[in-house]
């Protein structure tokens, strides 16, 4: 892992909340995820605590009791944060730093604060900022302030220290502009996007690290970001290659998924995973060495039917099996997940499969129809290019004949706008 957070490394102690009844390897998992989220961001954990409740206390989320052993912990340990798994009110947050006097985080401000480290392009920029002061604005009190400007350091990245010190009513304008701001980027990456339609338009879509931008390299032999750490990836890259059958087709890679993804950042990251949303398969790709990759599988469903994608055909692709020591682990992979492709794409291994795959997931979610149209409305024939993967044209007598597909569930509003010039299904 690498350090971006400040030098030198904090230190810091996290707390869980848990609902009786949870497993003990599900708390444990989600305390090593934090972890490796607070590594990323520049922190080392010096101590776990965690405290089984039916729910959160609401005033400081975790009873006196608990309090004064965090406390007494953190005194001992030297931590100069407390980071929650758990989301915390702005209150909460408030009380909680009175009563322990050191800064105190969830793990929505530890994730955002990555993200504005990690963050490049001027979107992905504009993005996290947005997110930022979403997250902030409640949050943003004297205490707060105050609190900010002594500490420094981890979760305190903020949208810089000028507008720290700036009122509610100056983030309000901030956020209104860095909206219109993005909403010029969001056309322009439709203009783009419309540009390139017609062509087979596949996304890779998983949980963070598990290996997309590996993928593209290895699919599309692309010079990508590609690094052992969490949210390497924070835009979208979209790049063509060669189905097996020598058709073109287009593959995007975009920012990873993660429990408890800030909806702030879901909803600013729209733009960027537009790609995604509008694609005609998302490649889902899991990370086989880990212990928890149902968990894994299962976010990264809930958070593409948060974004609206949920519908969109899907091919499960298991990627680093070559990092499998348990070959047997495999073995009953491939019986769980039938259908599914198991690939390295650190040593190329089953792309071609995976390729073959690809094709017959877009094929069976799309449908090929003939398009006949007479030479005076000849015209139309870059309009069908631009809204259909056209695979033949025939000049005739009689007019152009097309062969073409598109997606099934676009084929009766393509029906309504071109049957007049007989659509038939060639399938038939
Ligand atoms: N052993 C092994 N490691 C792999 C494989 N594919 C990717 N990795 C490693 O996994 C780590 C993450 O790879 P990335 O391609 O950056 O993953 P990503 O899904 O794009 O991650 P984010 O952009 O952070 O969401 C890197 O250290 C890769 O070298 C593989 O097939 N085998
Ligand atoms: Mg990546």
């Amino acid at each position: 892992m690498h350090d971006i957070g400040l030098k030198p490394r904090e230190r810091a102690t996290i707390v869980s909340v848990i609902r009786k009844g949870t497993s003990p390897a599900i708390v444990s998992e989600h305390l090593d995820e934090l972890t490796l989220l607070l590594d990323t961001a520049g922190a080392d954990v010096s101590a776990r605590v965690y405290q089984e409740r039916v729910r959160p206390d609401l005033a400081t989320a975790i009873g006196k009791g608990k309090l004064e052993e965090v406390k007494l912990l953190i005194e001992e340990n030297g931590s100069s944060m407390v980071v929650f798994d758990d989301d915390l009110s702005p209150a909460q947050v408030r009380n909680l730093e009175k009563e322990l006097k050191v800064k105190v985080l969830d793990r929505c401000g530890v994730i955002l604060d990555i993200f504005a480290a990690r963050a490049r392009s001027t979107e992905a920029r504009t993005q996290v900022e947005l997110a930022q002061l979403e997250y902030l604005l409640p949050r943003l009190t004297r205490m707060w302030t105050h609190l900010s400007k002594q500490y420094g350091g981890v979760g305190t990245r903020g949208p810089g220290e000028t507008q720290i010190e700036t009122d509610r009513r100056m983030y309000r304008i901030r956020m209104q502009r860095l909206r219109e701001k993005l909403g010029v980027i969001d056309k322009q990456r439709e203009v783009q996007r419309s540009s390139r339609e017609g062509l087979p338009r596949f996304a890779l879509v998983g949980y963070t690290n598990a290996g997309k931008s590996s993928l593209l390299k290895a699919i599309t032999l692309a010079e990508t970001y590609i690094e052992d750490r969490l949210f390497a990836t924070l835009d979208t890259t979209v790049r063509a290659f060669e189905l097996p059958s020598g058709r073109r087709a287009l593959l995007s890679d975009t920012v990873g998924f993660i429990r408890k993804l800030p909806t702030q950042l879901v909803a600013s990251f729209r733009s960027t995973l537009a790609e995604a949303i509008e694609a005609d398969v998302l490649i889902h790709v899991v990370d086989v060495t880990s212990d928890h990759l149902r968990d894994h599988i299962d976010v990264v469903n809930a958070t593409l039917r948060q974004l609206g994608a949920g519908d969109v055909p899907m091919l499960l692709v298991f990627n680093k099996i070559d990092a499998l020591e348990d070959r047997l682990m495999l073995h009953d992979l491939e019986a769980e997940f039938p259908g599914c492709v198991f690939v390295s794409a650190a040593r190329s291994i089953n792309l071609g499969r995976l390729m073959e795959r690809m094709s017959e997931t877009y094929d069976d979610s799309t449908t090929t129809s003939v398009v006949h149209l007479p030479y005076e409305h000849g015209g139309l024939v870059s309009r069908l290019y631009d809204h259909a993967d056209v695979l033949k044209r025939d000049d005739l007598e009689t007019g152009i004949r097309l062969l073409i597909r598109v997606p099934s569930d676009k084929l009766s509003e393509f029906r309504s706008r071109y049957g007049q010039w007989t659509v038939t299904d060639s399938d038939a």
